[in-house]
């Protein structure tokens, strides 16, 4: 694979851009893989690249059943922080955080990763005091974090009105080196890396079958056809425990639809991330200039990749209050994704009653920020068969056993 750089791009700007290859192949699948991973979302392919550089394992197909990065991956909102509060989170998280930062090096492609800083408003007496706390925690894991004044609060986002009329800003949960990162080209950046490696991305394939034989998966069914292999991983989000009935399990797992909406381009007025939970609602601006918004989840489960106009009224409602100078924005697009909700809002990297089948699922509202140090935790319990240090305490038998990683506060805005 060619390498990108400023020569390549001075290069090919003299020869009308004909020198460009493809990203990645898109190959026939073959009749047998060592490792299937099913869900060329963001984790999907992380924990391919992953499998690929970090243990040598590059007969791997990834199984898509529509287009790569189609799922939440590209519906989401694209915050990146680590400022969550038990220990097993701060680490995964953290690790990711700290694998985004030098991602664009790494993979050779531009994930426009931003550390603009991501702030978590307080807007009552009870979040000063989780938020304090947490900037304990964070202090402790050796994630910088700290708890902010109203007054830099109005520094670091001038737009803001720390008045509110309903909740005023009594501080909020500071983190410099969060951010945001282009969701797409995070998907297509792994993609590419995995394609280099030799592993097959077959998109438009979708697995409908599991196919078991001694109480040990040997294949699945798909709509191209019978496909064999060694190992599966399933990181499929909203629709795990559709592929968990497929493959004789059940997982504690609720999909229900989050939404946002972006609105029309407008000169930069905000370089900072904004989460402002007690209202819900959080807004950015991306680098199109677009405001990026998003709201809270729907109260019910469903599968529908849509917004409802209860969500968006309040959201906006929230985010008006929060930022007076929008409120004549209009606003250009609207969607929802599938996110899959676990009790104790945490993750599920885990092995499953199946001997040789592994779940990456759970992230629910929060998982793009996750995609690299999650695809190294599931790379690494895929190659060894047990999980390591960063996966162990995800594991799925935590729910029976009462081990509940309970990030309900720290997961993000109204979920
Ligand atoms: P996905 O990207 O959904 O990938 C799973 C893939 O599996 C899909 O492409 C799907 O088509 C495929 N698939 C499903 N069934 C099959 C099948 N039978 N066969 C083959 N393929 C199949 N997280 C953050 O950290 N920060 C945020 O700001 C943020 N904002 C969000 C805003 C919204 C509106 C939404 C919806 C989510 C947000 N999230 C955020 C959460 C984040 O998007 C997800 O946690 C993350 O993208 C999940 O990635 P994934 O790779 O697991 O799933
Ligand atoms: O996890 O930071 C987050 C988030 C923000 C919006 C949705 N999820």
């Amino acid at each position: 694979m060619k390498k990108y750089s400023a020569f390549a791009v001075a290069r090919e700007a003299l020869r009308d851009h004909l020198g460009w290859e493809r990203a990645w192949q898109s190959p026939e699948p073959s009749s047998k893989y060592d490792v299937i991973i099913i869900g060329a979302g963001g984790h999907g392919l992380a924990t391919a690249y992953y499998l690929g550089k970090n243990y040598g394992i590059t007969n791997v197909a990834i199984l898509e059943k529509g287009w790569l990065g189609g799922g939440n991956t590209g519906r989401n909102t694209t915050i990146i922080r680590s400022n969550y509060l038990q220990d097993p989170s701060a680490a995964i998280y953290e690790k990711a955080r700290s694998l985004y930062e030098n991602l664009s090096q790494d993979l050779n492609y531009n994930i426009m990763f931003s550390p603009r800083g991501v702030m978590m408003l307080a807007q009552t007496q009870h979040e000063i005091r989780g938020y304090e706390r947490t900037a304990h925690a964070n202090a402790l894991q050796g994630v910088s974090t700290e708890f902010i004044s109203p007054q830099k609060v109005k520094k670091l986002c001038p737009i803001i009105n720390i008045e509110g009329p309903r909740y005023p800003v009594l501080g909020a949960l500071w983190q410099p080196r969060g951010g945001t990162a282009r969701h797409d080209a995070v998907a297509w950046g792994y993609a590419r890396a995995c394609s280099d490696m030799g592993m097959h991305i077959i998109q438009q394939c979708e697995v409908t079958g599991v196919n078991t034989m001694n109480g040990k998966a040997v294949g699945v069914e798909t709509t191209k056809g019978t496909i064999a292999c060694e190992k599966i991983g399933i990181v499929v989000a909203g629709h795990s425990g559709v592929l968990a009935d497929m493959a004789g399990f059940r997982l504690p797992i609720e999909s229900v639809a989050l939404q946002a909406l972006v609105s029309e381009p407008v000169k930069p007025c905000m370089d900072v991330v904004v989460m402002a939970n007690t209202v819900h609602g959080y807004m950015s601006q991306s680098d199109k200039g677009e405001m990026v918004i998003g709201g809270g989840a729907d109260g019910y489960n469903n599968y529908s990749q849509r917004g409802s106009f209860h969500h968006v009224e309040e959201t906006v409602r929230a985010l008006v209050e929060t930022f007076p100078i929008i409120s004549r924005l209009k606003m250009l697009r609207w969607w929802g994704g599938i996110v899959d909700m676990t009790g104790d809002r945490s993750p599920i990297i885990s092995k499953t009653p199946v001997k040789n089948i592994f779940m990456n699922c759970g992230w629910g509202t929060g998982g793009f920020k996750a995609i690299p140090g999650s695809g190294w935790a599931m790379a690494e319990l895929i190659a060894k068969g047990e999980p390591g240090p960063l996966a162990e305490d995800f594991r799925v038998t935590r729910f029976r056993e009462g081990q509940f990683i309970d990030e309900s506060v720290a997961a993000g805005v109204a979920h």
